[in-house]
């Protein structure tokens, strides 16, 4: 009956020249990056961590967040059986195991981050990784790479090659190359006179974090810029153009946030002006609501631009798909898989897209066909090719995963107090 049904998709896919075999393995080997994140509110392990600062936000108090790096693991895992493929784990450096010792953010070494790297090594699993640059007494004024005290830029330059390094050796434990993703708060919230020289400054700072040559096989390096954060919202020294200026000049990857951008604008077209001058793209999917840039991905319109838009280009390859929300007002181990597989569904859209049908009207010169077929593609029966995807990874396809969900919640998350 189910096979029927994926038999008909294929059938009525490939009369307009689509192959949904082999959308289907592209599908199985492109992975996401699952940001830890979500599972503890931003929280991080290390001991004296005070609040969430930044101008980040994790709000509601759902009950169940996970306290510890085991029951963060768990809650993982618990979300990657739900989710179809094969996928990474995004780590921040806050979610450092330190063991009671003292041990400041200058001076992490991978020793920090074994039971991380075991755990990821045994379930087959890649790992990214991220400096913290918030969350910490050194950012508390707002300003940590263009901090102008010079004493406070030297503390989070040697934080960033002390990240690169963990991230190197991760990478070569792995066997494989890590992300490291470069973000900070740096900004305020009213206007500022010295624009220019937190800029200066924190080009001499990110050249001096990136000047030690790393294998790239093992990590390379992102950067994220934002418009504005929660009480920075005249001044982010990080914006845009910075950090194309910056990637473009460095050949550095360029972290895109979905949610970084003015309301209205969406990342999916920037995608193939980018792509002409920096190496590769890191995508921090997300979703913005009005101030908030971290809400749960869902199948948006913006979302399933932006995959066909990687998809048409042919950019995958140069593309790494990350996720980056938090919301502490559901169910974090449902969040994860919510946003995962809407973003799994649009990069599956993306690639059931008749685009070889739609390129040729293109350069016919024909666009009346071009929009009818875009129209009439809407209505082709991609949820089949999803449900055969699922099942073939041996994963539920529909709603029924949220039973997994809810059983763990009952037997695991309610226990925690
Ligand atoms: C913040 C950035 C950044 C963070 C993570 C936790 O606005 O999006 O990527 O979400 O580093
Ligand atoms: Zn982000």
């Amino acid at each position: 009956m189910n096979d029927n049904h994926y038999a008909s998709a294929k059938e009525q896919y490939a009369a307009l020249g689509v192959d949904t075999e082999a959308a289907l393995e592209t599908m199985a080997r492109v992975p996401v990056s699952l940001q830890c994140w979500q599972g503890d509110d931003v929280g991080g392990f290390e001991k004296d961590a005070g609040p969430l600062t930044g101008g980040i936000q994790a709000t509601g108090n759902y009950p169940g967040k996970a306290r510890t790096p085991k029951e963060l693991r768990r809650d993982l895992e618990t979300a990657l059986s739900l989710i179809p493929g094969r996928h990474r784990v995004n780590l921040h450096a806050c979610y450092a195991e330190l063991e009671g010792k003292k041990i400041e953010r200058n001076a992490y070494t991978a020793g920090q981050f074994t039971a991380w790297v075991d755990w990821a090594k045994e379930r087959g699993l890649g790992l990214d990784f991220n400096p913290t640059y918030f969350s910490h007494p050194l950012s508390a004024d707002g300003f940590t790479l263009s901090h102008r005290d010079e004493g406070v830029r030297r503390f989070w330059i040697e934080h960033g090659i002390a990240c690169r390094r963990i991230a190197a050796d991760i990478g070569r434990r792995l066997s494989q190359t890590v992300i490291t993703n470069f973000w900070i708060p740096d900004g305020s919230k009213d206007a500022t006179v010295s624009r220019r020289r937190h800029r200066e400054w924190l080009v001499q700072s990110l050249d001096a974090v990136f000047a030690e040559k790393i294998d790239p096989a093992f990590n390379r390096d992102a950067v994220e810029s934002k418009l504005f954060g929660i009480g920075f919202e005249s001044y982010t020294v990080g914006s845009h153009e910075f950090y194309l200026g910056y990637a473009a000049s460095r050949q550095k990857i360029i972290c895109l946030d979905a949610g970084h951008f003015h309301p209205t604008e969406t990342i999916a077209d920037k995608i193939s002006s980018v792509l002409l001058f920096v190496p590769e793209v890191l995508l921090h999917v997300s979703r913005g609501v009005r101030w908030d840039s971290d809400h749960v991905v869902v199948l948006d319109d913006a979302t399933r631009a932006l995959m066909e838009e990687i998809v048409r280009g042919d950019y995958l390859g140069r593309v790494h798909i990350g996720m980056d929300y938090f919301d502490a007002s559901i169910n974090r181990i449902a969040a994860w898989i919510i946003g995962a597989r809407s973003t799994q569904k649009a990069l599956l859209l993306a690639l059931l897209e008749p685009r070889e049908r739609l390129r040729q009207f293109e350069d016919a010169g024909d666009f009346s066909s071009r929009l009818a077929l875009f129209e009439e593609a809407k209505g082709l029966p991609a949820g089949e090719v999803w449900n055969e995807f699922c099942r073939r990874l041996d994963v539920p396809a529909g709603f029924s995963w949220m039973e997994t969900v809810k059983k763990y919640e009952r037997d695991v998350l309610s226990l925690r107090k």
